[in-house]
């Protein structure tokens, strides 16, 4: 699973992807290539079942988050959507946009004023004309086909398009359209745009920490219907705290009255949109989160693991997190009868621990 963070020049993703991945940030810029690190999910009940294991090994849930080179102004003075970039974008299961909220002069916007609100629809419009004007000629092209193939599944396709393309008239995106799994795979494979799962983070400086919240609570209350969450952040507050211990890093975000860093939201965020979640397995030798797609099945999920668990399957032992933290022990569980046996079809739960039982 991939996210791919994009946005408009210099709006801070480099600074972020660099926080996340804990590597050092490098003014020097490729305009072409995108950077890509695998990043840990962190997970506090991952934490905890580590404490309580003791285990030889902590292992986190993955991602990984490619960083993009930024939308910039071409000659005539706009910003361009160039196909490098829509590239870029439909190759991402998901996408994180990151918009700028600090002020910084030695730094020029390429939309000239920061306005983060404007940047959400500056996207959003062309990603809703981009999709627009494929569905048209997409739709037009299947209609003719049809009359000569009449063929059954091609009118399936039509129906399908026909009311993404209503949807996309309304300037609704479509990850805000009601569609049931088997048009979503048929979907899948135009890579829509407005269809990619998107968040978005907005870069504040230290300045305007204090007005942050109202700002944000503004913006999402807008774009709430689109279908789209809103995380504030500190570029380069994350990025200095990323650097510290963490006594360091507390006395630092006291100073600067910040409560959690934005990181782990950003990540969970990413994850949840993403569609995935996590379930566990715990023991002496490894505590570790495992990544699902969110309503897998108890087979599918011994298949994360790996292949034989899959085929060789018989039974889940289950049990969820929270019982668990009640419970504390296996024995205490079965006791209190929150330790189950699951068959195949199980839909396993964020946050369930597994243990399962093969051939
Ligand atoms: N004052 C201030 N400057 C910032 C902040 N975040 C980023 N900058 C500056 O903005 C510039 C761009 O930051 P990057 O993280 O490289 O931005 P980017 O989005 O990766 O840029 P492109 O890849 O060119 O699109 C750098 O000079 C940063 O120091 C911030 O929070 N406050
Ligand atoms: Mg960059």
């Amino acid at each position: 699973m991939q996210i791919g963070l994009i946005g408009l020049e210099s709006s801070g993703k480099t600074k972020l992807f660099t926080t996340l991945a804990g590597i050092e940030y490098n003014i020097e810029k490729s305009s072409e290539n995108a950077s890509v690190e695998v990043v840990k999910i962190p997970d506090s009940r991952l934490d905890i079942l580590t404490e309580m294991f003791n285990p030889k090994k902590k292992i986190n849930a993955t991602i990984e988050v490619y960083d993009f080179p930024g939308l910039r102004t071409s000659d005539d003075g706009k910003v361009r959507i160039t196909s490098a970039f829509l590239q870029n974008v439909r190759n991402n299961d998901a996408l994180f946009y990151v918009v700028r909220g600090f002020e910084n002069p030695s730094v020029p916007h390429p939309l000239n004023k920061i306005n983060p609100y404007n940047d959400i629809q500056f996207l959003e419009t062309e990603f809703l004309l981009s999709d627009l004007a494929f569905l048209e000629t997409h739709l037009a092209r299947l209609n003719k086909d049809f009359l000569k193939s009449k063929d059954e599944k091609m009118k399936k396709e039509i129906e399908v398009i026909t009311k993404c393309l209503h949807h996309t008239e309304e300037e609704k995106p479509l990850r805000t359209l009601q569609i049931d799994s088997s048009e979503k795979k048929l979907l899948s494979g135009y890579q829509l745009l407005t269809l990619k799962p998107l968040a978005v983070a907005i870069n504040f400086d230290e300045n305007s920490i204090s007005e942050v919240e109202n700002i944000v609570f503004e913006i999402q209350k807008k774009v709430e219907q689109s279908g789209i969450s809103v995380i504030p952040f500190f570029a380069e507050i994350e990025y200095e705290m990323s650097k510290l211990d963490e006594e360091d890093k507390k006395i630092f975000m006291a100073d600067y009255g910040i409560e959690e860093s934005a990181l782990a939201k950003i990540l969970r965020t990413s994850y949840d949109i993403l569609g995935l979640q996590s379930f566990f397995t715990v023991g002496e030798d490894e505590c570790r989160a495992w990544t699902i797609k969110k309503g897998s099945t108890a087979q599918e999920s011994a298949g994360a693991i790996h292949t034989d668990f899959y085929n060789k399957f018989i039974r889940a032992e289950v049990v969820y997190f929270e019982d668990f933290l009640k419970y504390k022990t296996f024995a205490k569980c079965k006791e209190a009868g929150v330790w189950r046996l699951e068959g195949k079809e199980y839909i396993v739960r964020d946050g369930d621990i597994l243990n399962i039982r093969h051939n």
